[in-house]
């Protein structure tokens, strides 16, 4: 069970950049949820679309990474998709606080969870990975390396599943869609103080890029065909094959 996310609701004297930490880990299900549009939805569809890409690959390529995996919510998807015992699923975080939780939340004997820097930790020959909200968390400098270490652990059949959430280049499609996703916070209960302070934690951290930019970052890192799947205001889910 998660506690409700009331990190921001008091004034706080310094505001200072968020950070994946304990505090965060305890309400992270709920803040998730209430804060990004689709998470609902996005999270058992990655199970399903992972599960089926897996079940056409030899069982030698039935290795899963879920890279920024918080406390495992689409780990656990794919686990409960694809019961086969051929799976070998690795969940990577650098969050101590994400991964405790995360481990004793799920116990399948097909499932490990690494801490570490998913811009270093070392992936094997894999037949899915799984980025979901957590390029836009990544160093945009080491975004496109990331993705070409990712694309040479899948080749030559594997595929990524990306979520993010996206920046527009138009200003009146960004206005619009930045103020769509104020209201869902304020509909999901979210004080404009909450809203506010939260925004304010993020705005080093958290480095927004347009559907554009990730299309041709994907290109750039050497993947193929690539497909939006899922789209709820300004936050997008792909499928990103390698050929
Ligand atoms: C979900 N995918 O439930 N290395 C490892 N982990 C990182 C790094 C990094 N460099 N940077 C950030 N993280 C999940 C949700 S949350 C998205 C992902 C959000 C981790 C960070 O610790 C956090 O757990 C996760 O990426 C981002 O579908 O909070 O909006």
């Amino acid at each position: 069970m998660t506690e409700r996310d009331r990190i921001y609701r008091d004034p706080q004297a310094q505001i200072v950049d968020f950070a994946f930490d304990a505090q965060v880990a305890e309400v992270f299900g709920d803040m998730i949820r209430r804060s990004v549009p689709g998470y609902e939805t996005v999270v058992p569809i990655t199970g399903l679309l992972a599960a089926r890409h897996l079940a056409g690959l030899p069982a030698a390529r039935h290795r899963l990474y879920d890279l920024g995996c918080s406390l495992g919510a689409c780990t656990l998807a794919v686990l409960q998709q694809f019961p086969e015992d051929s799976l070998t699923a690795i969940g990577v975080d650098n969050s101590a606080a994400m991964l405790d939780r995360a481990r004793s939340a799920i116990a399948d004997p097909r499932v490990s969870f690494v801490g570490g820097d998913i811009c270093d930790v070392e992936l094997e020959p894999a037949g899915v990975v799984i980025l979901n909200f957590v390029l836009q968390f990544i160093p945009p400098e080491r975004r496109n390396p990331l993705l070409e270490r990712i694309r040479r652990s899948l080749e030559p059949s594997g595929l990524l599943i990306v979520s993010e959430k996206l920046r527009f280049d138009t200003p009146a499609e960004q206005a619009d869609y930045e103020s769509a996703h104020l209201d869902y916070k304020r509909a999901n209960g979210y004080s404009e103080l909450e809203i506010s302070q939260k925004r304010s934690a993020l705005e080093n951290v958290m480095i927004v890029d347009s559907e554009a930019e990730h299309r041709q970052r994907f290109a750039s890192a050497g993947f193929g065909t690539v497909r939006q799947w899922f789209r709820c205001l300004n936050w997008a889910s792909y499928l990103v094959y390698c050929r």
